[in-house]
C-alpha cells in the first residue's frame, strides 16, 4: 500500500485531496498543527478510517517535519500547507515568507536529511500569483512571472526551490501552477465564498449588504475537487515537470456576484463606477422576499482593496490536457457557482432554523412556559 504525506490536510484541498487518495488505496498521513479552537471540520468525517492518520508538525519547525517523514516514509508528499491568504500576506509578510517560502526548503531538507530523495515523490502547491501582474492572457508554463505581493513573492522561491533540488539532487519534485480553485469548503474570507455566503445571508433576510473591494478583478474559478486529481497525475507522471493547472475560462468578481444572487432568487443590476459601484435588486424569484427589490445589496468598500492587486489571470490549460489526460472542463463556472449557493444557502437555513430555535427556548424561559 503506498503511503502519502499531506500537509495543509486541515485546509480546503487538503481535505479533498486525502479523500481522492483513501479512495485510490493509500494510506494517508496528514500533518495538523495544535490549535485551541476545533478547526478540523473538513476532515472529521475521516478521522476513524484505518488508513487516515494525523501527525502533530508545523512547515516553520524543521525538526517536526523531519521527525513524521522519518515516522511515516511516504512514497509521495503533497506540500499544501502554506498561509494562502493574498491580502493577509501584506498584513503578515515575515509569516507567510516562512511558511510559504522557507517551508518548502524544509519539507525537501527532511527527505533528504531520511534518505528519501530517490524514492518519494514530493508536489508542491505552487500558484496563478506568480504571474501577478500579468505579462501575456492567457498564461501557460513558459509566461514570465512577475510577482504581485508578498504571498507571491514567498511562493516564487517555493517554485525556484523545488526546480532547483529537481536539478541539482536529481528529487522528482514538481510544482503544479494552480490556478483559483474553489468548493463548499471554501475559506469564508475569500471572495467567491464571500459572496455565496452573504447572498445566501441576504436571500434569507439575515444580512443587508455585501461590501467588496475590487470588482474588475479578473479569475480562472474552478472546482477544488476537479484540480486535486491533477496534483495526482502529476505525481504519476514518467518525468517530474511543472504544470499550468486552469479552466482556460475568465470571469470577474462582478459576474461571480451576478450569479450567486441570481442562483440565490435575486437578479442584481450593477450600476455606477469605482468606489460608487452598486448592485441593485431589481427582482426576486423562489423564496427570496419581495422587500430586496429597489435596495442596494451589493456595495464597494475600499478596505478590500489591496496595495497592488492582481486583476487578469487566465490560465492555459493545454499541457495537462495533453501530457496528463486531465479535463479542465468537468465543472463548469455556472456549475461551480450554484454548487456553492446551494450549499451555503442550506448552511444558512439550518443556522437559521438553530437560531430560532435558541431565540424560542429563551422566550419561552422568559415567559415560564419552560422551565
Ligand atoms: P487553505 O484552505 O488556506 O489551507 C491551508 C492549510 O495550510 C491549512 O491546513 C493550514 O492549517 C495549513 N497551514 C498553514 N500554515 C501552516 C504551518 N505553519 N504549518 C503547517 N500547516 C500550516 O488553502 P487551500 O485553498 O487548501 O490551498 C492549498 C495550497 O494551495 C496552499 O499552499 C495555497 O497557497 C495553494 N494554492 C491555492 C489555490 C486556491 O485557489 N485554493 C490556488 C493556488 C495555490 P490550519 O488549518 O491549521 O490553519
Ligand atoms: O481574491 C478581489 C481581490 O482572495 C480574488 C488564494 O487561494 O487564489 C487565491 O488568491 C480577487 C482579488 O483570491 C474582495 O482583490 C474583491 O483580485 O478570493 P481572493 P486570490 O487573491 O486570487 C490564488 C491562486 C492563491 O494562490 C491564493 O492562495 O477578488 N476581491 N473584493 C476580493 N477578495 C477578497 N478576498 N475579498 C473581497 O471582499
Amino acid at each position: 500500500m503506498k503511503k502519502a504525506l499531506i500537509t495543509g490536510v486541515t485546509g480546503q484541498d487538503g481535505s479533498y485531496l486525502s479523500e481522492f487518495l483513501l479512495e485510490k488505496g493509500y494510506d494517508v498521513h496528514g500533518i495538523i498543527r495544535r490549535s485551541s479552537v476545533d478547526y478540523r471540520e473538513r476532515i472529521s468525517h475521516l478521522e476513524g478510517n484505518p488508513h487516515f492518520h494525523l501527525h502533530f508538525g508545523d512547515l516553520s519547525d524543521s525538526m517536526s517535519l523531519v521527525k513524521v517523514i522519518s515516522a511515516v516514509q511516504p512514497d509521495e508528499i503533497y506540500n499544501l500547507a502554506a498561509q494562502s491568504h493574498v491580502q493577509v500576506s501584506f498584513d503578515s509578510p515575515e509569516f507567510t515568507a516562512d511558511v510559504d517560502a522557507t517551508g518548502v526548503l524544509r519539507i525537501l531538507e527532511a527527505v533528504r536529511a531520511n534518505h528519501l530523495e530517490k524514492t518519494c515523490r514530493i508536489y508542491q502547491a505552487s500558484t496563478s500569483e506568480l504571474y501577478g501582474k500579468v505579462e501575456e492572457v492567457p498564461q501557460n508554463e513558459n509566461t514570465p512571472f512577475h510577482p504581485y505581493s508578498p504571498y507571491a513573492v514567498a511562493k516564487l522561491y517555493g517554485f525556484w526551490i523545488v526546480k532547483e533540488y529537481r536539478e541539482a539532487y536529481d528529487m522528482f519534485c514538481c510544482s503544479g501552477i494552480l490556478f483559483n480553485h474553489e468548493s463548499e469548503r471554501r475559506g469564508e474570507t475569500f471572495v467567491t465564498r464571500k459572496i455565496t455566503l452573504a447572498a445566501a445571508r441576504i436571500a434569507q433576510g439575515l444580512q443587508d449588504c455585501l461590501y467588496l473591494g475590487n470588482l474588475d478583478s479578473l479569475r480562472d474559478w474552478g472546482y477544488a475537487k476537479d484540480y486535486v486529481e491533477c496534483m495526482w497525475l502529476i505525481l504519476q507522471n514518467d518525468k517530474p515537470e511543472d504544470f499550468v493547472i486552469a479552466t482556460g475560462v475568465q470571469h470577474s468578481v462582478r459576474e461571480f456576484a451576478y450569479y450567486a444572487f441570481k442562483h440565490a432568487g435575486i437578479e442584481l443590476k450593477f450600476e455606477g463606477e469605482g468606489l460608487d459601484e452598486k448592485g441593485i435588486c431589481t427582482a426576486v424569484s423562489g423564496n427570496a422576499p419581495a422587500f430586496l427589490i429597489g435596495k442596494t445589496l451589493v456595495a464597494v468598500s475600499e478596505d478590500f482593496y489591496r496595495p497592488t492587486d492582481v486583476v487578469n489571470l487566465w490560465g492555459d490549460p493545454t499541457k495537462a490536457r495533453a501530457k496528463l489526460g486531465w479535463n479542465p472542463s468537468k465543472t463548469t463556472f455556472e456549475e461551480l457557482v450554484k454548487l456553492m449557493v446551494d450549499s451555503d444557502m442550506a448552511k444558512v437555513a439550518s443556522e437559521g432554523a438553530a437560531a430560532k430555535v435558541r431565540t424560542n427556548l429563551a422566550e419561552y424561559l422568559e415567559k415560564g412556559i419552560v422551565k
